[in-house]
């Protein structure tokens, strides 16, 4: 019989009887949406647990960056990474803005800071740094870049709940940061996201932003969209959030087993964690050829092992929803990397057996 399949990841959960226990009020208050008590309870909780000042909860990752594009009213091109998910390329298009791929920096895999400038045009309203699997953006750098071209910086931040630039949460970075709270992150809410943004203004704008475009009134004051969390989904969050701590050490403790024991395979590298901290939330291995990449991933999934290759293709190759544009390492990075599996519930036992198939050429 085959054992059960380890997928890249499982989401981390509360006992059920937490969860449970947060919808008994949620079914005798009747309350299901717009903003209700455990939204609120979510966000004031989150935002104390991550040292942030404001933290607005939204449907999902990919709303919350569409939200805080339309807060900074943005129109023209917006620079980010060509190493990402295609979510933050749909939600650039979405908010009918352009979106134009810098390369990456082979190391960190973060946006090349170097390559940045020479992208900016008069059309440039924006850059979107990605804080690519939970490791900080070079924050200082491209701040700089930001204020000589007086460009506005949203940061896709939804690998980086719990990720930390100079001792800080690195969500107060930029103007805005959009994280995700997806099943699959590592403080989830089913599907979730939020807006961070140390600006006050700016933070009471992205929720009525969330409501329709509503004020307190039900006027409509600005250009706004559907994009509220339930009290169902809140619930989750909040329950889930409890765990945070022991979870964000288990993965730091699997991620460093993994690389330890893997570091002596001369044709795997790690992504480099040079600045701030990172959460760990995933564990990319980069292979020096493809070849050896699908083999490594024939070999686990023959096993009921399932890795995934984050992030491929390379987003500025999808040319049926964007303009091409090289970006050779990103290109090249994205057919040579696989992210292993790296969870709460997944067993030491379970990593050894990964690191031993790995490990036979
Ligand atoms: N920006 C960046 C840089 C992102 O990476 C993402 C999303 C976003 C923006 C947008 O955020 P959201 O709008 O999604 O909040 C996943 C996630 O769906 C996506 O959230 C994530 N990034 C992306 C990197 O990965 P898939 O298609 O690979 O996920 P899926 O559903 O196949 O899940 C992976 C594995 O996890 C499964 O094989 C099994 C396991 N799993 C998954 C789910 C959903 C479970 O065990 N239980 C579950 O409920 O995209």
């Amino acid at each position: 019989m085959k054992s059960k399949p380890i997928f890249v990841t499982q989401p981390s959960l509360a006992p059920l009887d937490e969860y449970v226990n947060l919808l008994k009020g949620v079914w005798e208050r009747g309350i299901l949406t717009h903003n209700g008590p455990l939204v609120c309870q979510l966000e004031n909780q989150l935002a104390k647990k991550l040292n942030v000042k404001n933290l607005v909860a939204v449907s999902n990752g990919t709303v919350a960056i569409q939200a805080a594009i339309k807060c900074l009213e943005l129109k023209g091109e917006i620079i980010t990474s060509a190493f990402t998910w295609v979510a933050t390329v749909s939600a650039i298009k979405w908010e009918a803005c352009t979106p134009i791929f810098c390369d990456i920096d082979p190391e960190t895999l973060n946006i090349d800071v170097n390559s940045i400038e020479e992208l900016i045009t008069e059309k440039t309203v924006a850059i979107m740094p990605v804080h690519v699997f939970g490791n900080p953006c070079d924050v200082d750098a491209i701040e700089k870049i930001a204020k000589k071209h007086k460009l506005k910086v949203i940061y896709d931040a939804a690998h980086a709940i719990g990720s930390k630039y100079k001792g800080k949460s690195v969500l107060e970075c930029g103007d805005i940061s959009a994280t995700s709270l997806h099943a699959t992150k590592l403080i989830n809410t089913g599907e979730g996201g939020a807006c961070i943004s140390v600006d006050d203004k700016l933070h009471e704008k992205l929720k009525r932003i969330r409501f329709f475009g509503h004020n307190q009134a039900k006027d409509i004051v600005e250009d706004g969209f559907n994009g509220k969390m339930t009290e169902v989904h809140a619930a989750l969050g909040i329950a889930n959030m409890n765990y945070f701590d022991d979870v964000i050490n288990d993965r730091k403790q699997k991620y460093m087993f993994y690389q330890k024991s893997l570091s002596h395979l001369d044709f795997v590298r790690f992504q480099k964690l040079n600045i701030g901290e990172s959460n760990y939330s995933y564990f990319p291995v980069i292979f020096d050829r493809e070849e050896r990449l699908l083999d490594a991933e024939k070999k686990l999934n023959k096993e009921n092992i399932f890795p995934r290759r984050y992030f491929y293709p390379s987003v500025n190759e999808f040319k049926k929803i964007v303009k091409y544009r090289e970006c050779k390492v990103s290109e090249s990075i994205s057919r040579r990397i696989l992210c292993l599996p790296l969870y709460y519930t997944l067993k030491m036992s379970q990593i050894k057996l990964i690191v031993e198939i790995l490990s036979n050429k």
